[in-house]
Formats: C-alpha cells, sequence, structure tokens
C-alpha cells in the first residue's frame, strides 16, 4: 500500500504552501500546460455544481433568467464604452487568425460581458413595457493575470455568474444592486460558513465603468483581504454608448439604467482556505456533495457480517449521499486519513464490537469529536450534527474575521495593524487622492465603507473631513 500523503506544513506559518498541498492532496485540482488555467477535477468541480444551483435557485426565484451569449466580442463593441476597458486593456485576450489567415477585426476572448450583452439589449429593449430586464449567465471569462497565479484564487480562466439587468429608474436599479449584494452575503455565509463585510467601494476602486459599486469583503488566514462579490449600479454609463433606451409611459425616450453583478470560482479558495486545517480541507455540510463517509471495520472473521450491516446503513441514510469505504486493500486507518483530508464532515465508524452493542462511532471533522451514537438515534444525531458543523464554522471563522480588525486613527497606526496581517477600521474622506497616498505608505487598498455610517470628525489620514467608516487591507 502506498504511503497516505499528508500535508506536510503548518497553515499558520507557511499558509500558501500550505492551501497549494491541501488542494492538490485532496483531488481538486490539476495544473494545466497553460499557466493559470486549471483543471477542476470533479471534488472540486462538485463544489462549484453546488454553489451554482444554491444561486442558481435564488436569483430565479427572484425573476432572473438564464442566457448565453458568445464567448468573442469584435474589438469595436469591447471598446465601445472607452472608460471602462482603459485600465484592463493589457489583460484582455485576443483571437486573431483563423488558420493562417488574419481576421479582419480582431476578437476578444470575453474578460466579462456588458459590451455584447448591452449590444443585444439595446435591440430588445423599446418600451418601458420590455423593463426591468433581468437577465443571468454562467460561463467562464478569460482575463490575462501577471501577478503569479493561485488556484481558485488568482487564475487566467475562470467560473462566474454575471447577472446583468436593465431598469427604467436609478431608484430601481438602485435597490437591486443591494439586494443582489444580500444575495452574495447569504451565499458566503449560509452555503459557505464564510462571514463577509458588505459595504461600497471607493472612488478608486469601484468598477470604472460603473456609478457605484458594492462588495462583499473577507480576510484569509494569511492577513490578505480579499474580495468575494460585487454587485455594480452603471448608471447610464453603458446605456449612452450602446443606445439603451425605452419609450416612457408618456412616450418620452430615456436612457435605461442597467446593474451588473458577479461572483466567481475564486469563493471556493476562499472556502477552502478559510475552514481547512492541518489534515486537509473540511467542507462545510451544506456544500459537501457527501456529508458522510461511513467506514466498516473489517477483520477476516467478521467480514460479511459488518459489511452487511454498513451497506443497510447508507441505505437508510442515503439522504446524506453517504460513500460506503468498503475497499478491502486499505487499512481503517488510511481511509480516514483519507476522508479527513478530503473534508467529508461527519465519519461513522462500524466494527464488529459496535454492531454487538448497537451502536455506531461518530467523529466531526470539525472538532474531531468522537461520540457512539446508538444506531435508533443516529438519523436525528447526524442531522443536528451537521447543523453544528455548519454553525460551528461559521462562529470560528466570524471570531477570526473580527479580531483581525483593528481600529486606526493615523496612517502609522493603520500601517501597523496590515503588518499585524489585520484590517484596520477608519474614518476617511473618500478621496482618490488620499487613497494613492494611503496605499503607497501601508501597501493596503480600500476594501468598502459600511452602509448607513458617517465618518466622524478628520480624515484618519488627511486634513479633510472624513465622510465614511472604511476597511482597509493589503489585498488579493
Ligand atoms: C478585465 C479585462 C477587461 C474587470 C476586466 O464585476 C474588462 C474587465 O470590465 C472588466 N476586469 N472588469 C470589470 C467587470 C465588471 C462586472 N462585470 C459583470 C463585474 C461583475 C460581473
Amino acid at each position: 500500500m502506498a504511503k497516505q500523503d499528508g500535508i506536510t506544513v503548518k497553515k499558520d506559518e507557511n499558509f500558501s504552501e500550505w492551501y497549494t498541498q491541501v488542494i492538490l492532496k485532496a483531488d481538486l485540482i490539476d495544473y494545466s500546460k497553460v499557466s493559470g488555467c486549471l483543471v477542476f477535477k470533479p471534488n472540486s468541480y462538485s463544489l462549484w455544481e453546488e454553489a451554482q444551483s444554491y444561486f442558481d435557485k435564488k436569483i430565479k426565484k427572484d425573476g432572473v433568467k438564464n442566457v448565453y451569449f458568445p464567448l468573442l466580442i469584435p474589438e469595436k463593441l469591447l471598446t465601445k464604452e472607452s472608460e471602462h476597458i482603459e485600465g484592463f486593456s493589457p489583460e484582455v485576450a485576443w483571437v486573431t487568425h483563423t488558420g493562417d489567415t488574419k481576421l479582419s477585426e480582431r476578437l476578444a476572448i470575453r474578460p466579462t460581458s456588458e459590451t455584447i450583452m448591452y449590444d443585444s439589449y439595446s435591440k430588445w429593449i423599446r418600451s418601458w413595457k420590455d423593463l426591468p430586464l433581468r437577465y443571468n449567465q454562467w460561463c467562464s471569462v478569460v482575463r490575462w493575470e501577471f501577478k503569479n497565479p493561485v488556484p481558485f484564487l488568482r487564475t487566467r480562466e475562470f467560473l462566474w455568474q454575471e447577472g446583468h439587468t436593465v431598469f427604467a429608474t436609478q431608484e430601481e436599479s438602485k435597490k437591486e444592486s443591494h439586494k443582489i449584494l444580500e444575495f452574495y452575503t447569504d451565499l458566503f455565509e449560509k452555503l459557505y460558513a464564510v462571514p463577509m463585510l458588505k459595504g461600497m467601494k471607493s472612488e478608486k476602486e469601484k468598477f470604472a465603468g460603473a456609478d457605484y459599486s458594492l462588495s462583499v469583503e473577507t480576510i484569509l488566514p494569511n492577513g490578505k483581504a480579499i474580495q468575494g462579490a460585487t454587485s455594480h449600479g452603471l448608471g447610464q454609463n453603458f446605456s449612452k454608448p450602446f443606445n439603451i433606451k425605452f419609450l416612457d409611459k408618456n412616450e418620452k425616450s430615456q436612457y435605461a439604467w442597467p446593474n451588473s453583478w458577479g461572483f466567481s470560482t475564486r469563493s471556493l479558495g476562499i472556502m477552502l482556505a478559510v475552514h481547512g486545517d492541518e489534515k486537509g480541507i473540511v467542507l462545510p455540510p451544506k456544500i459537501a456533495p457527501n456529508k458522510i463517509v461511513i467506514v466498516p471495520i473489517l477483520f477476516t472473521k467478521t467480514k460479511d457480517e459488518v459489511l452487511k450491516v454498513s451497506k443497510e446503513l447508507a441505505k437508510t441514510l442515503k439522504k446524506y449521499i453517504p460513500i460506503h469505504d468498503d475497499r478491502e486493500d486499505y487499512s481503517a486507518g488510511w481511509k480516514f486519513n483519507e476522508w479527513e483530508l478530503k473534508g467529508i464532515p461527519i465519519r461513522i465508524e462500524l466494527g464488529p464490537k459496535d454492531i454487538e452493542k448497537k451502536h455506531v462511532v461518530l467523529v466531526r471533522r470539525d472538532t474531531n469529536e468522537k461520540k457512539f451514537v446508538k444506531m435508533s438515534d443516529l438519523d436525528k444525531e447526524i442531522s443536528s450534527t451537521l447543523t453544528d458543523i455548519q454553525n460551528n464554522l461559521f462562529d470560528k471563522a466570524k471570531l477570526f474575521l473580527d479580531n483581525s480588525i483593528g481600529e486606526a486613527d493615523s496612517i502609522s497606526n493603520l500601517k501597523k495593524l496590515v503588518n499585524d496581517k489585520k484590517i484596520g477600521k477608519v474614518n476617511w474622506c473618500g478621496s482618490v487622492e488620499c487613497e494613492g497616498n494611503i496605499k503607497e505608505k501601508t501597501g493596503a487598498k480600500s476594501l468598502n465603507s459600511e452602509f448607513n455610517k458617517v465618518g466622524k470628525g478628520k480624515c484618519f489620514a488627511c486634513e479633510s473631513n472624513s465622510k465614511f467608516v472604511t476597511y482597509f487591507g493589503k489585498s488579493y
């Protein structure tokens, strides 16, 4: 039997090495020949499918419909709203040839789909009766990152959903952008068990094509802040160049108010980084495709009887989509390690003595706690333990996030905080110039500013009055 490959570094000693080891050893991904492009193996693709299905249900219930637009965007379209593309142009990948023939117009591989979708929207939207128009697409996009790639967290191709909705009024658009941010908060907090800081992006950090950008942000165990998802109010910045106009109830022609919003496979990386431990990944029960693994303890004499009972158990517990690990060429200990590495929330052990006593051994992945559970109580016990694990993972992550936030009243205090792997909460003026100065002196960027809060007194970093309560951190 091959020796099992455990994790050889500590999460809090060398986070990035720990992260790569955990992801490879849990058999989530493989690298490909193109740097920054990942192969999603079944163990990670199934997580994406769970997240997709959770979020898809949520937005469909809210009236959003799914569509699919082409991968390739003609150059003229992509550069129509010039402001939004300026900063991004080095990251755009282009198709220039078919065979040996040069194309008359280059085609961009979509880095995001505002332009191609809004070209169609301008034809589809005529009257106030066509609004709101609320479409979403699940697809992959390519952005040629130059920083070194990190599985899930920074990849050149990633999977995501992009919602593109259009409203007749600014008020409706604003209301939806906030509602979608709540959907993202729910996705992270309820499914991934990762707490989030909600708020508004700064002038400097918002999407250049938007009037304003909302985001959810959190912190990774290495002290780096990371954006989980965004929701933008695009104002009329796209509807004007793309000519998305409608006749209102008074037959007056008006430019419409689009929003765009997205989350990606980066979210999986956040979840894995936050919950994983020295033994491997830890899956929150709600996203785990298999909630339990049943490991029968096999000895030559009692094997048949134990297998019979464990198989029966797997059948009774089928709502938890159990893995029934009846492999005979691996020891029980080897199997325990494997399923811990792969993050299965609950392990059920069943040996001949347990059968005699009509109980099983139940082991929690998150706390390693072991207990005997009577067969007759097992269903109820599994169900409540899964809820406990989900809540415990969230509470632990929330405590970490709360303990990672400190208040700063000067640039040097913020610098101390971020060097100590923390996020700084400050009273801030919000200006682009001030943010540039803060970045230069501390290495930190603004993450977002809390809703419905006004900064008190002077800006922590300059002479202006403060307007916002803002989080700053070193980020991904
Ligand atoms: C990279 C290359 C070209 C981000 C880019 O956030 C264009 C872009 O427009 C670009 N990187 N963006 C902003 C994306 C905005 C928006 N799109 C829909 C989202 C969520 C989903």
